[in-house]
């Protein structure tokens, strides 16, 4: 269930004072996702501009954060030569600061949309944002810890956040990357988020970036990077975070030995304007969104006013990238009132486009359908 609170509600309820003037309506709010204030999605309306802005920024923590601690230092170990301890301030001295401009997306966006419905967070639209992100590339961190090259190829840097379980039974948020994608010259340790450092809901002092990647891969709270000759073990691994390696039928058990981890997030697109169920004046109509996909940069966004038997192209705007949305918009005259409603599809260079229906799955990931729009014009 949707609840609408705003930023400033939220910090009223942690009692926090209020130094801040309110802002605009929509960049100020989050909608509580279940029960737990940790999960926060990003209105729909926002899905209509480049950069998310940090206060209506989704936010996915499985046990609520740590306490906050900008000196906290994240610990390089495993598999290299020396032994190193990094805060924020120590990345910031020695590493080139890098910036890259990317999709974070949770696996479980849009779980609430797969038929049949699957259990897990009832996300919509709203566990995705695009942001800024700076900090140092992990290649370089591992560099400098002295990874040899005989552990650069298949080998995994295990990753751990310093967020607690809540009781002793609860497995640790414990994930690993296959070192390739940590020598990616994208994957960063980040400190900063749209400019400013990151706040402690999105892991501050400092979290993993890796674009193009599901968001349960992007971990908070940096307190250990470990180089090991095996993934990672334990439920977030074994369990949690796996798609079938081939389409299976709805509603079917998968066998674990069919099961690979979920990585790459598909291409898809999102209407952020008009509202589903709104209102607008007969005459120019706009309908505009943001597409991505962690494959390929996007090649082409195209709107269907007829369920799907025309589609016209929309106008993007942005630099297309791996894992880095462009913001579509498509005009028309509406000269009659009436019921409109309006289909988006994206392609990649790759060639990857949205499919009709999203590839049911057993934990609900990576729905990206087709978005469908109505709305009255009056
Ligand atoms: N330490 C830690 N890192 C974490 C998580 C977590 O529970 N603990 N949740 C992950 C998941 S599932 C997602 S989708 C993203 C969400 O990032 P955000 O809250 O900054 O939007 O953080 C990831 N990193
Ligand atoms: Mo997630």
């Amino acid at each position: 269930m949707h609840r609408m609170i705003g930023r400033r509600r939220l910090l009223e309820a942690a009692g926090v004072a209020l130094a801040f003037s309110p802002r605009s309506a929509l960049a100020d709010e989050l909608l509580r996702q279940g029960r737990e204030p940790q999960n926060l999605a990003t209105p729909t309306g926002l899905y209509d501009r480049l950069i998310t802005p940090t206060p209506s920024f989704f936010v996915r923590s499985h046990f609520g954060p740590p306490a906050l601690d900008p000196n906290r230092a994240v610990s390089v170990e495993g598999l290299v030569a020396s032994k190193l301890s990094l805060s924020a301030a120590d990345l910031k001295k020695t590493f080139p600061a890098v910036t890259v401009t990317a999709v974070l997306q949770c696996a479980g966006n849009g779980r609430a949309l797969h038929v049949p419905r699957v259990p897990g967070l009832q996300w919509q639209h709203g566990a995705v944002g695009q942001a800024t992100f700076t900090g140092a590339r992990l290649r370089d961190v591992l560099q400098k810890a002295g990874l040899g090259a005989e552990h650069a190829k298949g080998t995994h840097v295990h990753v751990l956040g310093a967020d607690a379980p809540p009781k002793p039974s609860t497995p640790p948020f414990l994930r690993s990357i296959p070192i390739e994608r940590a020598l990616d010259p994208s994957t960063l340790v980040a400190w900063a988020m749209n400019g400013e450092d990151l706040t402690l809901a999105h892991g501050a002092p400092l979290r993993l970036v890796v674009p193009g990647w599901a968001g349960d891969h992007w971990v908070k709270w940096l307190v250990r990077l470990a180089v090991q000759k095996e993934e990672a073990k334990g439920f977030f691994m074994e369990t949690a975070y796996r798609m079938p390696t081939e389409k299976v039928e709805p509603g079917s058990v998968v066998p674990p030995e069919k099961m690979r981890p979920a990585t790459t997030f598909p291409i898809k697109s999102i209407i952020g304007a008009p509202l589903d169920g709104s209102r607008t004046p007969k005459g120019p109509q706009k309908v505009v969104g943001v597409a991505f996909s962690g494959d390929a940069p996007i090649a082409k966004v195209e709107v269907s006013l007829d369920d799907g038997k025309t589609w016209r192209p929309a106008k993007l705007e942005g630099e297309p990238g791996v894992g880095r949305w462009v913001v579509f918009e498509y005009r028309f005259e509406q000269k009659e009132p009436g019921r409109v409603r309006a289909l988006a599809r994206a392609t990649d260079r790759k060639g990857n486009a949205q499919p009709e229906r999203a590839a049911w799955n057993p934990s609900g990931y990576f729905w990206n359908a087709w978005h469908a729009v109505s709305w009255e014009v009056t």
